[in-house]
């Protein structure tokens, strides 16, 4: 993806990684912190995120990026294979999976616990196989049977985020009465679909969705009212990284911020976010992320 394109580390290998020995045990969920908002950082392996000229390299490229967000602090890695920005191309399945499953499988090799963040049962089946151990899912409203099928199957925790449509409609289905209302309320009904699979309520962090199927004006409300969605009594987590609202937010002369130019942005909607309560940050840039969670989590404690 774009916005990592040009991150520090992720040009060319000059040779591969070395082979890891000693595999160790990947980090469990339940050992994540609970004294601050937990970072996840994002590794999206499409072709453009490190296009480096060859498969190889591309491959050890994701992983590096990868252990460098863990050295930076990141407590989940979230990989995903299938861009979901607005009007993206939707991937067939074998080949998100040809994407990740050699990265996700060499994170949690190196003691990771990765999130995979995918539309398809199939996807993440095979990923939990590999090593995973949470499942991120954007599908929203759209969400398929046999996901919920495989979540309650497997008892993985799932991040349930809303959603209308897909990636290529979802642009045109913001129309709400009341979104943090519409957005709860759509949210629950999906939710009670996990529950009548038989999954259970600590299984599920729920997401609003920033960014899908939401304009700029229609994000800043959810995100100022983030408290509100505790209602639903799950963990909540919550991706405003680098998204299209803060670069129009940040324009200068009419012309939205590229999505680098908007990390300092991140920072600030992701304390905001932690000291409404939030669970968890989904963020690009780690380091400065998790900067701010341990600020606001001297903000929210007794
Ligand atoms: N945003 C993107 C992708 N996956 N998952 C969750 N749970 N929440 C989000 O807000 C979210 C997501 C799109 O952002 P990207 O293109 O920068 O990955």
């Amino acid at each position: 993806m774009d916005s990592l394109a040009a991150a520090p580390g992720t040009g060319p290998a000059t040779s591969p990684l070395p082979v890891l020995r000693e595999p160790r045990p990947a980090a469990r969920f339940e050992d994540l912190p609970t004294d601050r908002a937990v970072v996840m950082g994002i590794l999206n392996c499409t072709p453009d995120s490190f296009s480096d000229g060859g498969e190889y390299n591309s491959l050890d490229s994701a992983i590096a990026y990868g252990l460098r967000m863990i050295y930076a602090g990141a407590d989940i890695i979230d990989v995903g294979g299938e861009s979901t920005r607005p009007g993206a191309v939707l991937v067939d399945e074998e080949e998100e999976q040809r994407r990740i499953l050699p990265v996700v499988s060499a994170l949690a090799k190196a003691g990771a616990l990765i999130s995979v963040d995918t539309r398809h049962a199939s996807t993440a089946a095979l990923a939990l196989d590999a090593g995973a151990g949470l499942i991120n899912d954007v599908s929203g409203m759209s969400v398929q049977p046999d996901m919920v099928a495989l979540i309650a199957e497997r008892g993985v925790p799932y991040v349930l985020m809303h959603s209308r449509g897909n990636p290529q409609t979802m642009d045109a289905l913001s129309s709400y009465g009341d979104v943090v209302e519409d957005v709860i309320s759509e949210l629950r009904e999906v939710r009670d679909k996990f529950f009548a699979a038989g999954v259970a309520p600590e299984q599920l962090i729920v997401d609003p969705g920033l960014g899908f199927s939401k304009n700029a004006q229609q994000n800043w409300t959810l995100l100022g009212n983030l408290e509100r969605f505790a209602v639903l009594g799950h963990k909540i987590l919550v991706g405003t990284s680098r998204k299209r609202f803060l670069g129009s937010l940040l324009s200068t002369a009419g012309k939205a911020a590229a999505p680098k130019e908007r990390d300092n942005a991140t920072v600030a909607t992701t304390a905001l976010a932690a000291a409404k309560g939030a669970w968890g940050v989904r963020v690009h840039d780690v380091a400065a992320n998790l900067d701010a969670v341990k600020v606001a989590a001297r903000q929210v404690a007794p």
